[in-house]
């Protein structure tokens, strides 16, 4: 088997598959040694492979994908051809699909290792969670998914740190979601009036912040997600993302709409909720945030809506910033505080591209 040489198989090119394949593309132009060889890529419709793993062209992937006649094989032959490759093999997951992320502990099992931004795995049941890292461990095989918290922010990597390294966490909080910091910076900001709040999310969905359906932003699942991640991390058996206390922004009555389009249209006419939130907040000094925390002590995760200061470091964040605060034993009263940008296509297939960096080196 020739050792100098990896090879990378994508799922998925929206977005961050675009971004991230533009990033491997460069990645493989500077690094000849051990060889990046994409032998493999995806999305729900078309495949582009060859059977005897010699080389898709990255230049121009994205195109000749569209053009491809192949349609994709089921998962686990896929896991198979990977497991069956002249040399080690990187499975890049850039979906947000249940069904992929259902396969990692099959993969990981073969020998194939996971890079991946996709929360779904590790955010769902906490028996997949146990799956994935028990195959890791027993295979030899890497899983790696800096970006499924806070895009290519060092989140992931400074937790387990600060915890591999003996500090004990006591409790991280912050602001999660690009979305969310988008919204209420603007809509409820430190200074001025801002904007009306069903006009601030469609400027949102605009700016491409949010899910293709503003729903999954604003019912509060997207941060669950990332903290079941982080509490797990931490050392806590969260079961699942809906096994605490997450506040929803859709107004009751919308819940049943059919469509996110259905949805813009009709938010409008409850306006006046958000603005009453903002001036109950306004009246004691403050600014209203959407945000979440471990409390790792007392084993609570939760999601919501709370007052700040406006001086606070979560009032004064910009854009669609995230901000994560890790307090620990160690750094005492001054917490550890991870800040930038926490969405967007470029910022989270960076994340995915430096963990590969990471694989590479060690497999
Ligand atoms: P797209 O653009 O919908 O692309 C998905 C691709 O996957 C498509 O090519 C589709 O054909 C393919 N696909 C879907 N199911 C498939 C299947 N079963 N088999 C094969 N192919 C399949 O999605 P994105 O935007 O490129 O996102 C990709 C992944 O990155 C998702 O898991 C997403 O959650 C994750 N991610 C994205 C962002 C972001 O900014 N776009 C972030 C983190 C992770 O930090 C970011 C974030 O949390 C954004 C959040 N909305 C916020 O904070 O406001």
């Amino acid at each position: 088997a020739a050792t100098n040489q990896v090879f990378v198989a994508v799922i998925g090119a929206g977005g961050v598959g675009k971004a991230f394949l533009s990033q491997l593309r460069n990645l493989a132009s500077h690094k000849p040694s051990p060889k990046l060889k994409l032998c493999y890529i995806s999305t729900s419709r078309k495949a582009l492979y060859n059977d005897d793993y010699s080389e898709v062209n990255m230049e121009g992937v994205v195109e000749a994908l569209a053009n491809s006649s192949k349609t994709p094989p089921a998962l686990p032959q896929v896991i198979d051809y990977l497991a069956a490759a002249p040399a080690k093999s990187i499975l890049v997951d850039n979906t947000s699909s249940q069904d992929v992320a259902d396969q990692y502990p099959l993969a990981l099992s073969r020998g194939v290792s996971i890079v991946t931004p996709n929360k779904k795995a590790f955010s769902g049941s906490y028996q997949l969670w146990q799956a994935i890292f028990t195959a890791a461990a027993t295979s030899g095989a890497k899983v790696y998914h800096e970006s499924s918290v806070g895009a290519g922010l060092p989140v992931i990597s400074t937790l387990k740190d600060l915890v591999e390294t003996g500090d004990k966490v006591t409790k991280i909080e912050g602001v999660f979601s690009g979305t969310m910091s988008f919204l209420f910076n603007s809509f409820a900001p430190t200074e001025g009036a801002g904007g009306k709040w069903s006009d601030e999310v469609k400027k949102a969905k605009n700016l491409g912040y949010t899910e293709p359906d503003p729903r999954d932003d604003l019912n509060g699942l997207d941060v669950a997600r990332k903290l079941t991640i982080l509490a797990r991390l931490a050392g806590l058996a969260v079961e699942s993302p809906t096994s605490f206390p997450v506040q929803s922004l859709i107004p009751k009555e919308l819940e049943s709409c059919r469509s996110g389009d259905e949805f813009l249209d009709k938010l409008p006419a409850f306006d006046q909720q958000m603005e009453e939130t903002k001036a109950a907040a306004e009246k004691v000094g403050k600014v209203v945030r959407f945000v979440g925390s471990i409390d790792v002590a007392a084993n609570k995760v939760k999601v919501g809506l709370e007052m700040f200061d406006r001086s606070h470091p979560i009032a004064a964040l910009k854009g669609s910033d995230n901000i994560i605060s890790f307090y620990t034993e160690r750094y005492g009263s001054n917490p550890l505080i991870v800040q930038g940008a926490g969405a967007g296509g470029d910022v989270t297939a960076m994340g995915v591209t430096a963990d590969l960096i990471k694989v590479v080196a060690q497999i």
